[in-house]
């Protein structure tokens, strides 16, 4: 592995163990010199389940290290291996790169995205934005937060950053409006992909509804197979309340795929198995820092390692 690669893994490795890791260090203690009896494995689906992994999950994996056949005196590290085998055969299904995102047979793909605030969405955009120019696409980004005068400003540092052209239309207009001027400058200028950035905080859902419903119309109007994937940024650290969100952003719009972010700080990865097992929603990337170049796939079997402190493969 090269040292860029090798650089993102230990920084995902080390988030998932911030400090110490509530799950590995309670695999540890539950196997301290005990046989792997019906007690110990209750243990170890309470500690799966306070982990964020979910019901289900928990009770599928503490069963199939019941069904091994472990030598009597099975270790926490067997335990991690198995864990994280059979986690990543849960993410497997849900594990994709931003290469398996919907294409347009002609025109620029339309990215909408969205998430509550502060999940990281404009920095996701500035990253994808980052990463997509760097492979010789042309980008075009719609400032669509017009709630706040400092979201445009912060996406308008990103396009700078990223060489992108940024179309926005000052605080308090119409976002609707925005993408719509955004997806005409995208498909004249002949751009591969449009990213709109939206806003996570409004006064209440009906508002937030509205106001995607309206993106999506007008933007319809334009190219009626827009947008092509509409992305939920999450934010890894909020844990349980990530289920939530799913939800009710499902209550408002089609969503399409995730983005995790924050996985840099955060031992609350676990999240991330009970989202695959109970929503199948293609994970697209995974944020694990603030900079441009801190957006990378989401890998079952490394994502995995990394949640039970065991070396990339
Ligand atoms: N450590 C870390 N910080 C991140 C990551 N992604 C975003 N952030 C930080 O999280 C904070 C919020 O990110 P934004 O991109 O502004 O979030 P947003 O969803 O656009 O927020 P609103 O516009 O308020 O709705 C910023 O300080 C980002 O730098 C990540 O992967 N890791
Ligand atoms: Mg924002």
């Amino acid at each position: 592995m090269t040292g860029k690669s090798t650089g993102w893994l230990v920084r995902l490795r080390d988030g998932l163990n911030k400090s110490s890791s509530p799950l590995v260090d309670g695999i540890k203690s539950i196997l301290n010199n005990k046989r792997l009896e019906s007690s110990t494995l209750q243990e170890l689906e309470d500690l799966l389940i306070s982990s964020d992994l979910g019901i289900k999950a928990a009770e599928q994996l503490t069963k199939s290290i019941s069904n091994k056949k472990f030598e009597s005196d099975i270790s926490s590290k067997d335990v991690q291996e198995s864990l994280a085998n059979d986690i990543s055969k849960i993410l497997e299904p849900v594990a994709q790169n931003l290469e398996a995102m919907k294409q347009p047979e002609s025109g620029p793909q339309v990215i909408l995205v969205v998430g509550t605030n502060g999940s990281g969405k404009t920095t996701t955009i500035g990253k994808l934005a980052h990463k997509l120019n760097a492979e010789g696409k042309s980008i075009v980004l719609a400032a669509g937060d017009t709630f706040r005068a400092a979201a445009i400003d912060q996406l308008t540092m990103w396009g700078n950053r990223s060489g992108s052209k940024v179309i926005s239309q000052g605080a308090g207009s119409d976002p609707a409006s925005v993408a719509f001027e955004a997806l005409e400058f995208a498909k004249n200028s002949g751009a591969d992909t449009l990213l709109i950035d939206t806003a996570g905080r409004l006064h209440n859902k009906s508002d937030l509804m509205a106001e995607l419903e309206k993106i999506i119309r007008v933007i319809n109007k334009s190219n009626p197979s827009a947008p092509h994937e509409v992305l939920l940024v999450l934010d890894a650290t909020t844990g349980q309340n990530a289920i939530i969100q799913v939800k009710k952003f499902q209550e408002i719009i089609n969503i399409t795929g995730l983005i995790i972010t924050k996985l840099d700080g955060s031992a609350k990865g676990g999240i991330i198995v009970s989202l695959a097992d109970l929503y199948g929603l293609p994970i697209f990337a995974i944020g694990v820092g603030e900079g441009p170049d801190d957006l990378n796939p989401f890998t079952a079997q490394n994502f995995s390692n990394s949640l039970l402190n065991l070396p990339s493969k």
